[in-house]
């Protein structure tokens, strides 16, 4: 499916941190040459958790680094107690959920910024020679290690939002669009800013089920914050693929060139996932105009162009893989 492949899961490995050892160390007082056994304890290793950002957008970043372990606990000196290790926290895009490896058994999952779950606990520290002064042996210098720390493989899984996603300015017709395709019967020409969760249909086929994700209008400026722009563009985070849709009565180039601009300085990876680029409303033209991109002409509308649109996308999603 083009060269872009949705990086949506990652398998690593994380570690708790070792435990720090425990020491043998004996009380010095001023008129006893060796006293009671004072070793410290090591400190307990770091653990390892997930924490859910808000600007993170996919699980990219694993691609690279598939390793990760908190810091080890201190061993102890003398009589001074070791530090704990660091905890290591990972954070991850909202919607990712965790898994054993191993078992398959589901960890968690990431719903909001700033959950923490924890994934692989550090290790115990050792204990100093101090605990096991008993009676029958005054000058003991038993101790024992720190233990390791836990060691699990994960996966993460990013929950794909859509399949597809269509990409406009406000009232190009991409809810109709989606109705078209995918007869969800969402609310058409409902006021963009109202909600930030998108409407979602499926093409069914006997190959396989395609999701197609209305997301509210991009308007200019949409990169920067304007009209809840960034909620809307981090959903594009969470689909295989685009579909601009241009209104054909509007300047259809320019439409084009902004929604790239925009799109391109909220996160330039978004464009690198294949598109397919819909000119929409041609039952209000004239003719077809000439534009230096590939699109399909539609009405979603009075239906036409709709199914060529389905076939393609069955072709591109569950044909080719
Ligand atoms: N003539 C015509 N109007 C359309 C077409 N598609 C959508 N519309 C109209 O354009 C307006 C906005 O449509 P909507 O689907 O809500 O656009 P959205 O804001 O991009 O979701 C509505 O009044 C629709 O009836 C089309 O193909 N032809
Ligand atoms: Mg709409």
């Amino acid at each position: 499916m083009g060269k872009y492949r949705f990086i949506d899961e990652v398998s690593i490995i994380v570690e708790g941190g070792k435990g720090g050892d425990g020491a043998v160390h004996f009380r010095r007082e001023k008129y006893m040459p060796k006293g009671g056994p004072d070793g410290g304890d090591g400190g307990r290793g770091g653990n390892v958790y997930f924490v859910g950002s808000s600007s993170l957008y996919s699980l990219l970043d694993f691609k690279y680094r598939r390793y990760y372990k908190a810091e080890d606990g201190e061993n102890a000196r003398g009589d001074l107690n070791g530090r704990k290790g660091e905890d290591l926290y990972i954070p991850v895009p909202i919607g990712t959920v965790i898994l054993d490896e191993d078992t398959g058994e589901i960890i968690g999952e990431i719903l909001e910024k700033g959950q923490e779950i924890l994934v692989a606990r550090g290790g115990e520290g050792g204990l100093g020679n101090k605990h096991f002064a008993i009676s029958t042996a005054r000058s003991p210098s038993k101790r024992t290690l720190g233990k390791p720390g836990e060691k699990r493989r994960i996966r993460l899984i990013l929950k794909v939002l859509a399949d597809v996603g269509l990409v406009g300015f406000p009232n190009v017709g991409k809810t109709s669009l989606l109705n078209a395709l995918t007869g969800t019967g969402a609310k058409v020409g409902d006021w963009e800013f109202t909600t930030l969760s998108p409407n979602l249909g499926v093409i069914r086929s006997p190959y396989c089920e395609i999701t197609v994700g209305d997301i509210p209008g991009i308007i200019e400026g949409a990169s920067e914050g304007r009209g809840l722009g960034l909620e809307f563009l981090k959903h594009l985070d969470r689909v295989r693929m685009l579909m601009f849709v241009l209104d054909g009565t509007r300047d259809p180039i320019r439409q084009y060139e902004v929604l790239v601009r925009e799109i391109g300085k909220f996160r330039g990876e978004i464009l690198e996932k294949p598109r397919i680029v819909v000119l929409n409303k041609i039952d209000l033209l004239d003719e077809i105009p000439n534009l230096p991109f590939e699109f399909f002409p539609v009405s979603a509308k009075i239906g036409e162009g709709i199914e060529e649109i389905r076939k393609t996308l069955i072709n591109l999603l569950c044909l080719q893989g």
